[in-house]
């Protein structure tokens, strides 16, 4: 089978266009009807749902931001009782609290079928073995993944992460031909199947990665080690999670679901960049029900591609993510910003406010993220015990809201440099993969 909903996948320019209004139409009504906070953003503006009449008329509408999700923590987004919400998932926010999403019985059908979509689209179906080797739980890539690799027919075998050794026997054991991981674990796999000398062993025959940046010399060497071909996937949890924008077999740009998300790309002051340009991914969700989300920034930086495609499909393309339009960082798949770090600090004793952060790729290929903090004066009691209780505290403070372990360093107050200017605290020695 080519397509799992071709009405859809392979629906005429003028027919999609039609669509995509009809439905921004109703989105608009819906927020402004349910979310108090939309409301009064087009009462600002002076404008209604009723002013929407072409899609150009989407840059009447207000944009949102990650903090608008902060401001209104947990479910101040959401356009439908709380009875009606069947699940919800949170990602990083910027301060101290997660991003809250959530879901609808619709949007978790809706969110399932996009993924079988994708999964269809690079050649899978019902007699797959699909190993989902990411983070189950609160992040969107678990069940995400999994609900569509269920929705296709195929057997989900949901490993999460860690003990690679084991994911590696369940591949050879399980038969396993397909599998979701971050690009950077993928390169970690591929070096354990390498060392374990069981690639004759493996049946793998796709790779989907995502969650972080990564490069064609990475899509090569995954592809090369693990002899798959090596797909990209785009998600961010606010537009539902992966699987928003994926690649096809000619691996030229990833299709973003345009019957499902109404796609712009903007430059820093907000204005539509010519086509082929790079600029910020602005999306508007047009089917979600449960948290609807109008001119969504993304941050993240990328191009809009409209030729057609040779797969049959018709919905526009984006470029691989070309970076960010914030200062946010990924680390190990999970997104880290420097202001959660700082919530951190200040709100610890013993310390001062001053940080740095340090990102460095371990032997593994795996991130570290080490944060350098000073001690303050006279909270060092000369008691080698007490700086170790103090580093420990910062430590698991920093892992309870960032989801991931950071190394803490504990400095003499001083020795990092104050700067009058915007000081510059990340030091990614990161190489890129
Ligand atoms: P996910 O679990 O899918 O990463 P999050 O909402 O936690 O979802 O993070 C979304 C962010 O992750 C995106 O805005 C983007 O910065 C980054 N991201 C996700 N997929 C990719 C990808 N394929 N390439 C580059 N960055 C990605
Ligand atoms: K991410
Ligand atoms: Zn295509």
């Amino acid at each position: 089978m080519k397509y799992w909903q071709p009405k859809y996948e392979t629906m005429e320019h003028d027919e999609l266009l039609e669509l995509q209004l009809n439905r921004l139409k109703k989105t608009a009504a819906a927020v402004y009807n349910n979310v108090p906070f939309y409301r009064e953003k087009f009462k600002a503006l002076g404008i209604t749902p009723d002013d929407i009449r072409s899609l150009d008329d989407i840059r009447k509408l207000p944009m949102t931001k990650k903090t608008d999700l902060r401001d209104n923590y947990p479910f101040g987004l959401f356009a439908v009782p709380k009875k009606d919400i069947v699940r919800i998932h949170a990602s990083s926010g910027t301060s101290g609290k997660p991003t809250v999403v959530g879901y609808t019985a619709n949007d978790i059908e809706t969110w399932a079928n996009m993924m079988a979509r994708n999964f269809t689209m690079v050649g899978l179906d019902a007699n797959d073995v699909f190993q989902n080797a990411v983070n189950y739980g609160l992040f969107t890539g678990g069940l995400g993944f999994h609900y569509g690799i269920e929705q296709l027919g195929a057997m989900a075998v949901p490993s999460g992460t860690g003990n690679t050794v084991r994911q590696i026997e369940m591949m050879q054991d399980f038969g396993v031909t397909a599998i979701h991981c971050t690009p950077s674990y993928g390169l970690y796999l591929a070096e354990t199947v390498r060392e374990m000398n069981v690639l004759d062993k493996l049946s793998l025959r796709v790779g989907c990665f995502g969650a972080e940046p990564w490069s064609s010399s990475t899509r090569k060497e995954l592809e090369d080690a693990f002899n798959i071909k090596a797909y990209d996937s785009y998600g961010l949890s606010e537009m539902m999670g992966p699987g928003i924008a994926f690649e096809c077999q000619e691996q030229d740009g990833l299709h973003i679901w345009s019957d499902h998300y109404l796609v712009e790309v903007l430059d820093e002051d907000g204005e539509q960049v010519a086509e082929g340009e790079k600029g910020e991914l602005v999306l508007t969700s047009l089917t979600k029900e449960a948290f609807p989300v109008i001119r969504y920034r993304t941050g993240d930086i990328t191009r809009l591609l409209k030729s057609e495609c040779v797969c049959g499909r018709t919905s526009n393309r984006i470029s691989r993510i070309l970076g960010r339009a914030d200062d946010m960082l990924i680390v190990r798949g999970i997104n880290v910003f420097p202001s959660q770090i700082e919530n951190v600090l200040v709100r610890i004793g013993k310390i001062t406010d001053q940080f740095e952060i340090y990102l460095d790729r371990n032997k593994k290929k795996l991130d570290e993220i080490t944060v350098r903090v000073e001690l303050d004066e006279g909270a060092f009691t000369g008691e080698i015990q007490d700086l170790e209780s103090t580093r420990r505290l910062v430590e698991s403070e920093l892992k309870s809201v960032l989801n991931i372990r950071a190394n803490v360093e504990l400095v003499e107050k001083g020795t990092i440099p104050r700067s009058t200017g915007k000081a510059k605290r990340v030091f990614d020695r990161r190489e890129a993969i």
